[in-house]
């Protein structure tokens, strides 16, 4: 039996604005809180110990992080080499360097030799000896189009054409790797995607676009034991069966507050042929709170925010306060009261919202639906706003213009256009993942 720690999504040195610098030694407290957790992984895998680490992708928030930072994760996963156990490092979307064509930040662990380390950029199938028994490691690196198809080949075609070719692509290529593996030896497929049926916190993500997204059926093979992903931040196993278990650790930190309410850890596995059992370890990460509350209807609205925080405790945790209220009752909050409330808190931001007096009631032809077409959205939108006619037509080319640049940027990853800058703004979208 071959024991294997299953991590992902590190994201070492994101979410700064949730901390503060450590006064001892210059360094934000969220790298801290992030290096910590990253170790106590580590610890894991040593004190089993483990025959095997796989990491599932996203190490850092881009693939050029500040020299400490880099040194910061190299100095945790130096611990795996000191103690001889395979590692493999995966290589998710935030390690690559304008999508793949500047490299991967991981790649220098191969480029140094670092005895045991295997670096995934390429879909391939890795054969590790551990201790217990070897293993075949097919790796599964974050696909984009330019990686499966020219700029030739999707000229001119939809994106849901090009999604669909990719696939039978990707089909094809994982097809020929499944013939190659032995059938006698445990297998574990590594890959950072995004599937068709995962489901994730930031709802946002979602209406930003149809991004590359791989059939579950692709993954639920008979030749894989286990499953091994990165990418999405939740926790989650996508095959009830189990047959394979295919999952997502999650990050192991929380990046930001649309991970407020998930567990954090990582994934224990006991691996035979034909045979796997494996179970999520929590990771006692540091707590986010958001503490909403409406005073637009109460006579002494400070004293109803001070109130509603103090129902919580907040003792070093990363609070957001959100306080609804009327214009007229600005007067009558005091911030300084606020703020020495939220002190023993980790860190914390305040937000007041206005409500209107002259709240316009909702648009019937909105609220009906869960999903719209955002441009049908504006339409319907424009449709009900008299005082909006005069520039209605050239807000609907401008959506439509902003639209399409979108789709444009998504189907044109930076391999065909280097230099690309645009492609910085949907790794702001897709930051979370
Ligand atoms: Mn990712």
């Amino acid at each position: 039996m071959v024991k294997i720690l299953h991590l992902s999504d590190i994201h070492m040195g994101s979410g700064f604005s949730h901390g503060r610098i450590n006064p001892e030694n210059g360094l934000n407290t969220r790298l801290e809180d992030f290096v910590n957790t990253l170790s106590r992984c580590i610890d894991r895998a040593l004190t089993e110990p483990v025959d095997m680490v796989l990491f599932g992708g996203d190490a850092f928030p881009d693939a050029t992080p500040p020299p400490y930072v880099q040194e910061a994760f190299a100095s945790q996963f130096r611990r795996l080499v000191d103690a001889n156990i395979p590692t493999v490092l995966l290589v998710g979307n935030h390690d690559q360097h304008s999508q793949g064509q500047g490299g991967a930040s991981l790649c220098i662990y191969r480029t140094l030799g670092v005895p045991g380390f295997v670096v995934g950029d390429t879909l391939t199938t890795h054969h590790i000896q551990t201790a217990n028994g070897s293993v075949q490691v097919m790796t599964l690196p974050w696909l984009t189009r330019s990686t499966l198809m020219t700029r030739q080949e999707t000229e001119g075609i939809s994106l849901a054409e090009v999604n669909q070719l990719l696939i039978e692509r990707l089909r094809v290529v994982l097809e020929a790797e499944i013939r190659r593996l032995n059938p006698e030896i445990p297998t574990v497929l590594l890959a950072h995607l995004m599937t068709d049926n995962a489901s994730f916190g930031a709802e946002r993500f979602l209406a930003v676009g149809k991004g590359f997204t791989i059939p579950l059926s692709l993954l639920t093979r008979p030749c894989f034991d286990y499953v091994a992903l990165g990418h999405v931040h939740r926790h989650q196993n996508l095959n009830k069966s189990n047959n394979p278990p295919i999952i997502y650790p999650g990050s192991i930190e929380r990046v930001d507050f649309s991970e407020e309410k998930e567990d954090k850890g990582y994934v224990m596995i006991e691996l035979e042929k034909g045979k796997v059992k494996w179970e999520f370890c929590t990771l006692s990460v540091r707590s986010f709170r958001t503490i909403e509350v409406d005073v637009s209807k109460a006579e002494d609205p400070q004293a109803a925010i001070i109130k509603a925080i103090a129902k919580h405790n907040i003792e070093d945790v990363v609070v957001r306060l959100i306080y609804k209220l009327r214009s007229e009752q600005l007067d009558l909050i005091d911030n300084a009261e606020l703020h020495s409330a939220l002190t023993s808190a980790h860190n914390y931001t305040i937000q007041a919202e206005l409500i209107s007096q002259l709240a316009r009631p909702r648009i019937p032809e909105l609220s009906a639906c869960n999903s719209i077409d955002p441009m049908e959205a504006l339409k319907t939108y424009l449709n009900n706003r008299e005082d909006l006619q005069e520039i209605a037509e050239s807000m609907l080319e401008a959506a439509q213009k902003l639209l399409g640049d979108d789709e444009q940027q998504w189907l044109e990853p930076v391999a065909v256009e280097v230099g690309n800058n645009s492609q910085d703004s949907i790794e702001q979208q897709l930051r979370l993942l």
